[in-house]
């Protein structure tokens, strides 16, 4: 009976030791990012890379590649979708090719500071957004920040809507930006980031436009000599990750994967505060003419017959629930 019992208890023990012993099972996870480490989206992945081994107990870790050495933005959503990337974090600037429902947020002058933006991003309706994208075998864990854009380029100080005149500009590859530059009477060149410092310094373009922060980290100072303050328009990033590799982790994986990627969301933001108050001085001590006071209703009124294509497209409705959400 005694050695029944203690064999019992031996059992038991081995039985215990075996479930609370963390999984041999290890996986790693390949990021994507189009631009530098020492940026506002490297720190983000990083910060998401040390939490997600972390908080697995280092069954998984992610390993991420800076600069677009597995490719471009749109390549790399792609990449996500057929699983070939397990991750990436990338602005919303393509997303529309994948998940229309989305290009609503790409509309100028829609957000009125950072924490508009933010805040509609984590409540409802950015939520209802992510839900968009499981059917296009992607899971978006959360919204990030690109940030708000201005303009760029070699030809001259952009005071005012008209000096925007026939500037051949790259643009991301998005319609609702694309279909906004031209009624500035810009030029629209949609090109990937990983090709846009050559095109700057070849002059295949005149100029860019892009949040301070990614000014600041692909170093356009050293080829654009003018940036004026337009703040254009918000630009939002996404955390994306391939949905069956999704659906593989356990629910207890999924919380671990889901505080992680809140942990670099904030990660992300705090980085773009610190830009937003840092880079401007970079760039006028790096040469650069920064046109600071910028009369934004003159560039909104411009605007005005794009915005009205928008609300038939998007739905009036629809865009000013999102204009006056609080
Ligand atoms: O996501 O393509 C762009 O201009 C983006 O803002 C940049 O790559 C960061």
């Amino acid at each position: 009976m005694r050695f029944v019992r203690s064999a019992l208890s031996v059992a038991a023990a081995t039985f215990a030791t075996l479930i609370a012993a963390p999984s041999l099972a290890q996986e790693t996870l390949k990021l994507s990012l189009a631009i530098g480490q020492n940026s506002h989206y490297g720190v983000a992945v990083d910060v998401l890379a040390k939490e997600v081994e972390k908080r697995t107990n280092g069954r998984y870790k992610i390993q991420n590649f800076y600069s677009g050495a597995l490719g471009a933005e749109r390549e790399a959503i792609e990449g996500v979708q057929l699983g070939t990337i397990d991750l990436t974090m990338t602005s919303s600037g393509p997303i529309p090719n994948f998940v229309p429902e989305t290009a609503i947020l790409d509309i100028p002058f829609l957000f009125r500071d950072y924490d508009h933006a933010r805040r509609t991003l984590d409540g409802p309706i950015g939520q209802e957004l992510l839900t968009k994208f499981p059917s296009k075998n992607i899971q978006a864990l959360a919204w990030g920040e690109n940030g708000f854009r201005h303009m760029t380029n070699n030809k001259r100080s952009v005071n005012a809507p008209d000096d925007l005149k026939g500037l051949k500009m790259r643009t991301m590859e998005n319609p609702v930006h694309m279909q906004a530059y031209k009624q500035f009477g810009i030029i629209p060149t949609p090109m990937a980031f990983t090709e846009v410092f050559t095109a700057l310094q070849q002059g295949t373009v005149d100029g860019q436009e892009n949040p301070l922060s990614v000014i600041s980290a692909a170093k356009f100072v050293q080829v654009q000599k003018y940036i004026t303050l337009t703040g254009h328009v918000y630009s939002p990033a996404l955390i994306l990750m391939n949905k069956a590799k999704w659906d593989k982790l356990s629910p207890a994986d999924k919380q671990a994967f889901n505080e992680a990627v809140k942990e670099a969301i904030k990660a992300n933001r705090a980085r773009i505060d610190d830009d937003e108050r840092r880079v401007v001085g970079e760039l006028k001590a790096g040469g650069m003419t920064v046109v600071e006071v910028v009369d934004k209703s003159k560039f909104q009124a411009t605007l005005q017959p794009t915005f009205v294509e928008f609300g038939k497209k998007f739905g009036q409705a629809n865009i000013d629930k999102i204009r006056n959400y609080k």
